[in-house]
């Protein structure tokens, strides 16, 4: 990772991880929630904190606050889209760990939502952070516009032909054997698309819309470091630490997923997130060189190299 890369993703985390606590502040310290003596304090809220704060690496809220500066030179403007993106993304790992999907017991390497608190609370942590998170996204001072095409991206994204369309598919193909269009289908929507709205956010918030050159090429440039990203996912499943990692490996076989290591093994997985980073950067090339490009190209190729 290039030392720009790391300042940028430090600086975009701290930012992000401010926001999340005002967010906190503001939900949940309303009047009807705390008696004069005795403030009340919510293992619903406690638990949506503790996975939200567990330190994830906050890639899709730096892509957002990166493609803002990017397109209009203030990353701040993006801070409310961002970290709705990360309320939905950490949603979808609270879900995914829960007994009935993935059934974990690690992620972010603490023990999971559902074995700290309980699946009910879990399930309601996930639902509320789903839900919260469109509130988050409205809450600025962008346009109506602005906050209305994010709403309408965010939920495509997210939802049932989205990412949630994704990890059905994944559960369906749970050990049959899918041909690779199946398998790339699955994986743009799981993955891909939370990438999607990471870079489309950070065009809106800074006032390009659908339906332009730029939009699209950052939706292409999205798409692909979306499933290099899952491919690098997917070895690191079978090659990873453990401890780096933050969460069980070898889950994959176990579970006979279709993954680009089973259906291509480790070498070929690995040259095809390299050609999908290769393709992403060329739909670049529309931009004028500046060091927000310039972070995004690194942080294409750290997704080649990343080892948690
Ligand atoms: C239950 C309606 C319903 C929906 C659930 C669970 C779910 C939808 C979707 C799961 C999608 C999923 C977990 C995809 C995997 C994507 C992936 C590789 C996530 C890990 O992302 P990182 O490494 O995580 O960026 P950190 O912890 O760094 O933020």
């Amino acid at each position: 990772m290039t030392e720009n890369l790391r300042t940028a993703l430090k600086q975009y985390a701290d930012l992000c991880e401010n926001h999340i606590s005002l967010v906190f502040d503001k939900l949940y310290s309303l009047d009807e929630y705390s008696g004069k003596n005795k403030p009340f304090t919510s293992p619903l809220a406690d638990s949506m904190k503790y996975s939200l704060l567990a330190g994830g690496k906050r890639l899709r809220p730096y892509l957002t606050m990166e493609v803002c500066k990017m397109l209009c030179g203030d990353e701040k403007r993006a801070i409310s889209y961002a970290t709705a993106l990360e309320m939905i993304h950490t949603y979808s790992l609270i879900h995914d760990d829960l007994p009935c999907m993935d059934n974990d017991t690690m992620r972010r390497g603490l023990p999971t939502n559902h074995v700290k608190f309980g699946e009910a609370t879990a399930l309601l942590a996930g639902d509320s952070l789903l839900t919260d998170a469109f509130y988050v996204l409205c809450d600025n001072n962008l346009s109506a516009e602005q906050n209305c095409a994010a709403v309408k991206l965010l939920s495509k994204c997210a939802g049932s032909s989205g990412m949630a369309l994704g990890q059905q598919i994944d559960l369906s193909c749970e050990g049959k054997a899918v041909p690779s269009y199946i398998l790339n289908l699955l994986d743009l929507k799981k993955t891909g698309c939370l990438f999607n709205a990471a870079c489309g956010l950070g065009c809106i918030a800074a006032g390009v819309f659908e339906n332009t050159e730029i939009f699209s090429a950052l939706r292409d440039f999205s798409s692909r470091i979306g499933l290099a990203f899952q491919i690098t996912d997917d070895v690191l499943d079978v090659t990873g630490d453990k401890k780096l990692m933050g969460k069980t490996l070898g889950k994959d076989s176990e579970q006979n997923k279709n993954t680009y290591v089973s259906i291509y093994g480790i070498k070929d997985a690995l040259m095809q997130a390299r050609n999908q980073v290769n393709y992403a950067v060329s739909k670049l090339d529309i931009l004028d060189d500046n060091p927000s490009k310039a972070n995004l190209v690194s942080l294409a190729n750290y997704i080649l190299t990343r080892n948690n």
